[in-house]
């Protein structure tokens, strides 16, 4: 681009200039008007209008990047769960109002329009929802950034309950378009796969030649990624797959019109659908299609059109970072040596030089059998130059295990990223550990055990690799949007520089102690769960429990995450109330309001969620409760919904086993719209407790060591169910087909056994101590002064879990990026 480029001037903040783009947009660019537009065409001309007023500053970040040249994050993620665009787009450029009052004044609501959209759910649940908040930190922050992932044509599937069973539903988020996009097919990047390689007979050192069999063309997508109100705008890069050419003319010509389609939707499929996964690999071959299509069109789009031509690439470590979100992009390690070494001719030592300081890994999990590992067959049929890397990258790697621990070929062959049983697989996360040079866990207990358990080897080796990075939410989505009402409240006591400077919530403490405030934090509250009420209404015909707590356990469906303890509370409390133990009166009016997606492979997490509604369905049915309990389970949770759902809960669910969720950022959600944890010591729950103090927490249950060490000696879950009445009677009356008329198979059957005979999530071992612990949160309901305060200081000692605090750790600990100021 030209430095003389006249810089384009921002369309004047005014609700005239607001309305006339608007029309424009709505005249040109849909080719209707206001009489005949229909929701659709006035959603996509607002957005539109919207994008204006960023495009400008999007063009002069990405000028003044080219100039200066700047390090550059560039985060690689499989997954975006970006949510809403409209929402943000708006409160970024500060048009909130002015859009309001112009559609106001051509007889619109903007809240309408707004509910036109549908989001991009290009992700599955913690991990693709963090990279979204991190990307709009960097942009708040100053920081020269790129995104880069999956354009996926199905995001995350709908979820339906027909008869109770989750029914999946294909999500085509774009079937109507999306007015955020930017393709730039000028900018497609062809991607290689399969073939062979051969001799590179005037080759460097390690230089082979890979002749390709197939092919498809990587097409380009641009999103806006608007800082807060600071005049930056970075760029979200997301690819679609294309078949090279259409279809074969001559075969379409012979008539076999299938045949010559063939290949296009061959193509096409690898960025057709997301995974619907959540912490399980699947290993299957598209996956490791869609990994490497992204991440070799990602590295060769910044070598060859970001950076400048005659870039010399030995300095990259001081112009890029490239960050591996989890494993999934890890193939990105072998791709950059083997354009280094087999494109650019250099010897193998100084390529491996340049890509050791080049990448950075951060590991999302506890679970052994959520690290990806792909067999080498299959690696060696899609990238047979990439497993020849690997190979020699893991040759020279055990070399220095053996020089630095002589004679001990146990330990070879522990860290090896080959593992040989039960077949010869690359270990992805060992590539990532040995490659990077610096590996993050995600809360600080996550990154101790994975220092002391799932990767020791490595950290025995290179302790100075390893480093913490504790999660954190976008504060401009998560409260300032979700939340206006607490937002007005809070900007109303100590300004509005939270919004940037989340730590300032701090100065909301002092007003736990003052009367006034608290009431008016209960009006906020109340206010959010009207809100709440008229959504599930509308949406799903659902009734909450009169003005009772509202206690949420919204998260993916998965065993650690132990859902299934939930349920037994619930059925317990009901137990208690029909048998005549509990007294009804002396129950806090409550809904259980539950969010989870299972993966459509997880027969477990599906019957759990079918029990969940059995159970819902004869609670909100009971008329002897009075409507005092009630089950919500409002299907296909997503980032729209939970916007609504996290500032109406009083109480969050945090209660996996400790030592299994790495850190949670539902958790911090929660708290810092003025929920009450009750969690067990586990993930980020470890670190929430500390900074808003055991008073203000609901802690039960095992500690991680506690839990390790039950695991060892034998978890008998029999022992618990036969000593503790009040559990036995909850799973009996399930056992008993109470909840399912009768029905004593299927569901009901499966989920008792997994509870009573072998759980790896030891739910029973902690049941005791999870009621004994609920049964103190209701007796703290009941004291509402207290219990705003509480809440109320939550909310102000919850700062630090802002994801910018995040990305300003990342940026002292890992990435050595500079944030550059845009008005500067
Ligand atoms: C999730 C972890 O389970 C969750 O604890 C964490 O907060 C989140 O990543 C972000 O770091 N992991 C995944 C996954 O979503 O697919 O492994």
């Amino acid at each position: 681009m030209s430095e003389n480029t006249p810089p384009l001037a921002v369309p004047e903040h005014s609700v005239e200039s607001f309305t006339r783009a608007f029309l424009r947009e709505l005249n040109y660019g849909r080719g209707v008007d206001l009489d005949r537009a229909s929701a659709n065409d006035k959603y996509y001309a607002l957005s539109r209008a919207v994008r204006h007023y960023l495009t400008t500053r999007w063009l002069e970040t990405l000028r003044n990047q080219y100039r200066d040249q700047a390090k550059t994050v560039a985060y690689l993620s499989a997954e975006f769960l970006l949510g809403p665009q409209l929402e943000n787009a708006l409160l970024a450029a500060d048009l909130e109002d002015i859009a309001r009052e112009s559609l106001a004044n051509l007889g619109l609501d903007i809240d309408e329009l707004q509910a036109v959209e549908e989001e991009p759910g290009l992700g599955n649940g913690g991990l693709g929802r963090l990279a979204a908040c991190f990307i709009d930190s960097l942009a708040t922050m100053n920081v020269p950034t790129v995104g880069y992932g999956i354009r996926y044509e199905y995001g995350i599937f709908k979820q339906t309950f027909v008869d109770g069973k989750q029914v999946e539903k294909p999500d085509h988020w774009l079937h109507l378009g999306s007015p955020w996009e930017l393709p730039h097919p000028e900018y497609s990047v062809d991607v290689h796969f399969g073939g062979h390689t051969e001799d590179k007979p005037d080759g460097s050192d390690g230089a082979r030649t890979w002749i390709p069999s197939w092919r498809v063309t990587a097409k380009p997508y641009n999103y806006m990624v608007p800082g807060y109100r600071n005049g930056r705008v970075n760029t979200l890069r997301l690819w679609s797959a294309r078949a090279r050419h259409d279809f074969d003319l001559r075969e379409f010509n012979a008539g076999e019109y299938t045949e010559a389609v063939r290949a296009r939707t061959f193509a096409e499929n690898i960025s057709k659908v997301l995974y619907p996964e959540d912490s399980t690999p699947q290993g299957k071959e598209l996956r490791l299609q869609q990994q490497y299509f992204f991440v070799a069109a990602s590295l060769h789009d910044f070598i060859e059109h970001v950076l400048p031509r005659d870039y010399d690439l030995k300095n990259l470590p001081d112009r890029i970072i490239w960050q591996l979100n989890d494993t999934h992009p890890v193939i990105a390690v072998p791709e950059l040596m083997r354009i280094l070494v087999d494109d650019k001719g250099w010897d193998w030592a100084d390529a491996w030089a340049v890509t050791q300081k080049s990448f950075a890994y951060t590991c999302h999990t506890l679970l052994p059998e959520a690290l990806e590992v792909w067999p080498v067959d299959l690696m060696g049929k899609l990238l047979p130059r990439h497993l020849e890397i690997i190979y020699r990258i893991n040759e020279e790697f055990l070399e220095e295990v053996r020089a630095a621990f002589p004679g001990d070929e146990l330990r070879v062959r522990r860290m090896s990223i080959i593992a040989e049983q039960p077949g010869r697989a690359v270990r992805m996360a060992h590539l990532a550990t040995v490659a990077g040079f610096k590996v993050n866990g995600v809360a600080e207990l996550h990154s101790e055990l994975l220092k002391d358990k799932v990767l020791n080897d490595f950290a025995q080796m290179w302790p100075e690799k390893f480093t913490n990075v504790t999660n954190g939410v976008t504060p401009r989505r998560f409260i300032r949007l979700a939340n206006p009402a607490l937002s007005e409240l809070i900007t109303a006591a100590i300004g509005d520089g939270w919004i940037t400077d989340l730590e300032q919530l701090r100065g909301l403490e002092p007003l736990a102690d003052d009367a006034e405030f608290r009431h008016a934090f209960r009006e906020v509250k109340g206010a959010n769960k009207r809100r709440l009420a008229k959504v599930l209404m509308d949406r799903d015909g659902i009734e909450l429990a009169g003005d009772g707590m509202v206690d949420a356990m919204v998260k993916r469906l998965h065993e650690y995450k132990r859902q299934s303890l939930k349920l037994l509370h619930i059925v317990s409390l009901y137990e208690g109330i029909k048998s005549g133990r509990i007294p009804l009166e002396s129950v806090t009016p409550r809904t259980f309001v539950f969010g989870a997606k299972a993966a459509p492979g997880y027969v477990r997490a599906k019957e759990t969620i079918e029990l969940i509604n059995a159970v819902g369905r004869t609670i909100n049915a009971d008329a002897s409760l009075k409507g005092r309990l009630k089950v919500a389970f409002p299907p296909n949770y997503n980032v729209t919904l939970a916007e609504v759902l996290i500032p109406a809960a009083d109480l969050s669910e945090q209660i996996s086993l400790a030592g299994k969720e790495a850190s949670g950022t539902g958790n911090m959600k929660f708290a810092l719209n003025g929920a009450l944890t009750i969690g067990t010591d586990d993930g980020a729950n470890v670190e929430i407790r500390k900074l808003v103090g055991d008073e203000n927490f609901f802690l039960f249950g095992m500690t991680e060591p506690e839990a390790s060490s039950l695991e060892s000696r034998g978890y008998d879950p029999g022992e618990y169910y036969e000593s503790d009445p009040e559990l036995k009677a909850a799973l009996n009356l399930i056992a008993s087909g109470h909840f399912t008329d009768g029905e004593r198979g299927g569901a009901v059957a499966s989920i008792f056994a997994s509870l009573t005979e072998r759980d790896r999530f030891m739910a029973l071992a902690d049941f005791r101590s999870y009621m004994d612990t609920q049964k103190k949160v209701e007796a703290a309901y009941l004291d509402h002064e207290s219990w705003s305060r509480s809440a109320i200081l939550n909310v102000a000692r919850s700062g630090y879990f802002s994801s910018d605090r995040s990305i300003q750790d990342y940026l002292d600990r890992i990435w050595g990026a500079k944030p550059i100021d845009q008005n500067a």
